[in-house]
């Protein structure tokens, strides 16, 4: 079996993630399609990487992205840093001719996810953006049940992600609040996967009218140097500012006709990773909900008058990437799965020379989205999603 030697860069949040990922996909898909080799992890300083690096078994840490990324010896580079430093990693890794997944949001801006799309297609690489909701497999589910034509013509979705890790104004002043980092608040953090997922289910949206907020103009700065999610510091320190967005509410038009809306914040008390969409077709509907991400809710036009109503249907064995998952439907489907499922999906693309999805392609197309939902709301108007030639 080839090895696949993998330089991840950023071992905080999603560092862990990925580096579960890696280890265990292989006990899920057997044969794998290669070994990942959890090669080098870089992290800011030496002792970050370190100590990502005895955490989550890699064979070796560094606190130079720039000198792992032209070690003859990496095949796969995998960036999860914070959002600003995505372009120029993965530019550099796609020009030293590596294969590179890239977390989500591609890039704070479009325009610099276009560079990096620009920058694997020269260098002829395998990309790939971590959106990787779509990669539960309730949502590629639904994505069978919309090919198969079983809800008909899509009429509309409504799409949510809401979450409350920030809805304390106590809570401190992450990177994800500090437009130079993360380009944009909820919009590119979160908004970005319900992007991703309408693009997947639905097809391209062309365009937006949306209305953002900020709700909290200030918080305490953190301590380390490590994100804080929620986690209220009481601190009465000093408060540096928040320049992003805190919510985002879009109404969205489809170029196949479908309409719709994406909402997003992080200011939702009581809802904790809220990733919802329900679709309405011609022939049936379909509800999904992250936090029960075993289920999909089903209802047909062809159902008996007397049977009316959503059933549940549960992911196991006989859905999407069931062979690779647990053996009964219901044991229970966590994130780690959508990343397990990822790696596979980014390996074995590597080994057979194609293409996965969403790959860079995709990741532009969403920053699109997100920059448009942007504008619209600072203007009030709707905006059109530009295609890639203008
Ligand atoms: P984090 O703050 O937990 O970790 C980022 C890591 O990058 C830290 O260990 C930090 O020290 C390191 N880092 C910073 N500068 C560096 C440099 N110059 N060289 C090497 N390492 C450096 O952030 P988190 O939550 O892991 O987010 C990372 C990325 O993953 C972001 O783009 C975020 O949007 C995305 N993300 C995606 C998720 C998903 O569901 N797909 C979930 C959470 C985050
Ligand atoms: C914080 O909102 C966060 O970690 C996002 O950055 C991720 O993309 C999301 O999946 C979980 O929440």
């Amino acid at each position: 079996m080839q090895d696949i030697k993998i330089a991840m860069i950023g071992g905080g949040f999603m560092g862990k993630a990925h580096s579960l990922a890696y280890s265990a996909m292989p006990m899920f898909f057997w044969p794998a399609p290669a070994r990942p080799v959890k090669h080098v992890v870089v992290d800011a300083t030496e002792d970050l990487a370190r100590t990502a690096a005895d955490r989550y078994g890699w064979n070796s840490s560094s606190s130079s992205w720039e000198a792992v990324i032209n070690d003859p010896e990496v095949d796969l580079v995998d960036i999860a840093t914070p959002n600003n430093l995505h372009a120029e990693i993965a530019i550099a890794a796609a020009e030293a001719g590596k294969h590179v997944i890239c977390e989500k949001p591609l890039a704070p801006t479009s325009a610099e996810a276009l560079q990096m799309l620009e920058a694997v297609e020269r260098a002829g690489v395998v990309s790939a953006v971590a959106f990787n909701y779509r990669r539960t497999p309730a949502v590629a589910l639904a994505k069978k049940y919309i090919d198969e034509g079983a809800i008909g013509r899509i009429l509309n979705f409504r799409g949510t992600y809401l979450q409350d890790w920030s809805a304390d104004p106590d809570s401190p002043l992450s990177w994800r609040f500090q437009k130079k980092i993360a380009g944009s608040g909820a919009v590119g953090d979160i908004g970005s996967h319900v992007v991703d997922i309408a693009r997947y289910l639905v097809g391209e949206i062309s365009a937006v009218n949306s209305i953002t907020s900020t709700y909290i103009t200030e918080r305490p700065l953190q301590t380390s140097g490590f994100d804080a999610l929620g986690g209220a510091s009481k601190s009465d320190g000093p408060r540096g500012a928040v320049d992003v967005d805190d919510e985002a509410i879009s109404l969205v038009r489809f170029h196949n006709g479908a309409v719709g809306s994406i909402e997003a914040t992080r200011n939702a008390w009581g809802r904790n990773n809220f990733i919802t969409f329900e679709i309405h077709g011609t022939e049936g509907s379909i509800f999904f909900n992250y936090e029960n991400r075993d289920e999909l809710q089903v209802a047909f036009k062809s159902d008996p008058a007397d049977r009316r109503g959503f059933r549940t249907v549960y992911t196991g064995p006989n859905t999407p990437y069931g062979e690779a998952l647990w053996p009964i439907p219901a044991l229970g489907i966590g994130y780690g799965e959508t990343k397990i499922i990822e790696a596979h999906d980014v390996i074995k693309a590597i080994v057979d020379g194609s293409r996965v999805r969403p790959d860079f392609a995709d990741g532009y197309a969403a920053a699109l989205v997100d920059d448009a939902i942007l504008e619209s709301g600072q203007s009030g108007e709707w905006v059109k999603i530009p295609t890639r030639d203008g």
